[in-house]
């Protein structure tokens, strides 16, 4: 069994990232090509669930945002419909993953990026994809238990 200290470690490791497929993308069935687009980019899967948030679950996920104009609709536009929580490992994970799905906005995404392929505004953007490792560590234990991830 991992110690409690091999077990942060491998949590934080750098080829690691947690991602979601949002409300607006499993609404129009696009989960299957988005997971097509992420393990033809090299990634694996960790950990996977379908879920859907409660309201105080979106608003704690999203809490760095909660003095910013746009979050009463963020919340409640991530608890409107189920979403697609994983943790993905490759080398590189978060900047990859990143460069994967594209600018926050698909209008200035590059073309190919997930967000460019299946998203349609700034607010429903399709994915989400964390920002560090540090991140992706806190987002991953959002949704999963040690036992949960692989
Ligand atoms: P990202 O890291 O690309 O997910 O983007 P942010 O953390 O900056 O924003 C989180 C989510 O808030 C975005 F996915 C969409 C939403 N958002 C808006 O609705 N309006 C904005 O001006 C910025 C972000």
């Amino acid at each position: 069994m991992l110690t409690f200290a091999a077990e942060i470690l491998s949590i934080i490791m750098s080829n690691r990232t947690f991602t979601m497929i949002k409300p607006d993308a499993t609404g129009k069935a696009y989960t299957g090509a988005i997971l097509d687009q992420i393990l033809k980019a090299g990634f694996s899967i960790k950990a996977m669930k379908w879920t859907r948030l409660t309201k105080e679950q979106a608003g704690l996920f999203y809490d760095i945002h909660r003095e910013r104009p746009f979050y009463g609709e963020l919340v409640e536009f991530m608890c409107s419909g189920p979403i697609v929580a994983a943790i993905l490992e490759k080398d590189n994970a978060v900047a990859d993953f990143r460069k994967l799905i594209g600018a926050t906005n698909p209008a200035q995404a590059e073309e190919g990026t997930i967000r460019k392929l299946f998203a349609a505004s700034l607010g429903e953007n399709a994915v989400h994809g964390s920002d560090s490792d540090e991140n992706a560590a806190v987002e991953g234990s959002f949704f999963f238990s040690g036992l949960e991830r692989f």
